[in-house]
């Protein structure tokens, strides 16, 4: 059995170690140009790898994603849609997300995005705080990373409601399932989290018309995916009051372009798609059970992690 490891993004070698400690029998190739037998792979580890590459390896059992979201390896129109796909789900990763959220959250919730802009100016901006149990998050897509980030908020007493295509029950969290009760699941949100895979359903859902229909003075943290936000629809909800800030992660092109108005917006925190990290060791160690029984001819169909291909995650 061999091993394929590609990702332009990580270190291969510090992932081959971590692979090697799980798999110690297989042979491990870092990178498809090492490979001279393409019939050898079975199990391919992979991030974002160019499109057509996975088509080459006629005998691939499984392919595990090395995040959360699978939009760009669904978004492959060579790729070998019989093999079951497998995306992470490791408490790290959801650990990681749930402290950016809490740290954008709490930032806009008690204005220490303003006071930064205070101190530039010598400005003594003294603000009273409120209490967060007056404030309500919503937070769009209740998967791993949503629900683990609701239950955190919950504890710091924030009004927690989260949206979804099926009914989530999570303690003191309120639960709004789809398109209809979208509506009324923003009326009240004063911070917005976007935290939904990119599908065609999601894609600019993060649009004009979804701002205006939350309170005026609203915040919006996306940390979902670049494509869910209309760039231009943001920049004029800030300009007119409707969204007072945000705080961005992910955006249509990355790197984000230098002459992208958002990296100067002040009322924009930009951070470079480090939300949550992937990390090798905890990565390896969440997909080895799923991808054994996989190996061993279990049936992948509704399997914890397995991604539903129509659906798009
Ligand atoms: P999951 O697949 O576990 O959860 C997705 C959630 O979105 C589910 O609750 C699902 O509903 C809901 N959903 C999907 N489509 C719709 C729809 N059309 N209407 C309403 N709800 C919908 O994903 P994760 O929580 O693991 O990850 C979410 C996303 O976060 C990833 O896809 C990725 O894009 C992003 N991400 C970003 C990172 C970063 O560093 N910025 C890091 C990791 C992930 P239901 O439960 O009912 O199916
Ligand atoms: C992911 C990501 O999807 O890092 O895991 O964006």
């Amino acid at each position: 059995m061999a091993i394929l490891f590609e990702s332009a993004l990580d270190d291969g070698e510090v992932w081959q170690r971590a692979i090697k400690a799980h798999f110690p029998d297989d042979d491990i190739f870092g990178g498809a140009d090492q490979v001279s037998d393409k019939s050898a792979i079975t199990i391919a580890m992979v991030w974002a790898p160019k499109p057509g590459l996975l088509k080459q390896f006629p005998n691939l059992k499984v392919v595990c994603n090395l995040g959360a979201g699978v939009d760009k390896l669904l978004a492959d129109p060579d790729y070998p849609r019989h093999v079951p796909l497998v995306r992470l789900i490791d408490p790290a990763l959801s650990q990681g997300m749930t402290e950016f959220i809490l740290h954008r959250v709490l930032t806009f919730f008690r204005g220490f995005h303003n006071f930064a802009k205070d101190q530039q100016e010598q400005r003594w901006g003294f603000a009273e705080p409120r209490l967060a149990r007056d404030c309500t998050v919503g937070i769009l897509g209740m998967g791993e990373l949503g629900v683990a980030a609701a239950r955190r908020l919950v504890s710091l007493d924030f009004q927690v409601r989260g949206w979804s295509r099926s009914l989530k029950e999570a303690h003191r969290v309120d639960s709004f399932v789809g398109p209809d009760k979208l509506a009324p699941f923003l009326r009240d949100c004063e911070i917005l989290v976007n935290l939904l895979p990119l599908t065609p359903d999601t894609k600019g859902i993060l649009n004009a018309d979804l701002f205006a229909q939350m309170p005026k003075g609203a915040f919006i943290i996306n940390a979902g995916r670049g494509g869910h936000l209309v760039d231009d629809d943001l920049l004029a909800a800030l300009a007119n009051g409707q969204i007072s800030a945000a705080a961005l992660d992910v955006f249509h092109h990355e790197p984000l372009t230098p002459d992208h108005p958002f990296w100067t917006h002040p009322n924009i925190l930009v951070t470079p798609h480090i939300a949550s990290i992937t990390n090798p060791d905890t990565a390896t160690e969440a997909f080895v059970p799923i991808v054994r029984d996989i190996l061993t001819g279990c049936d992948p169909q509704g399997m914890d992690g397995v991604v539903d291909m129509d659906r798009g995650y």
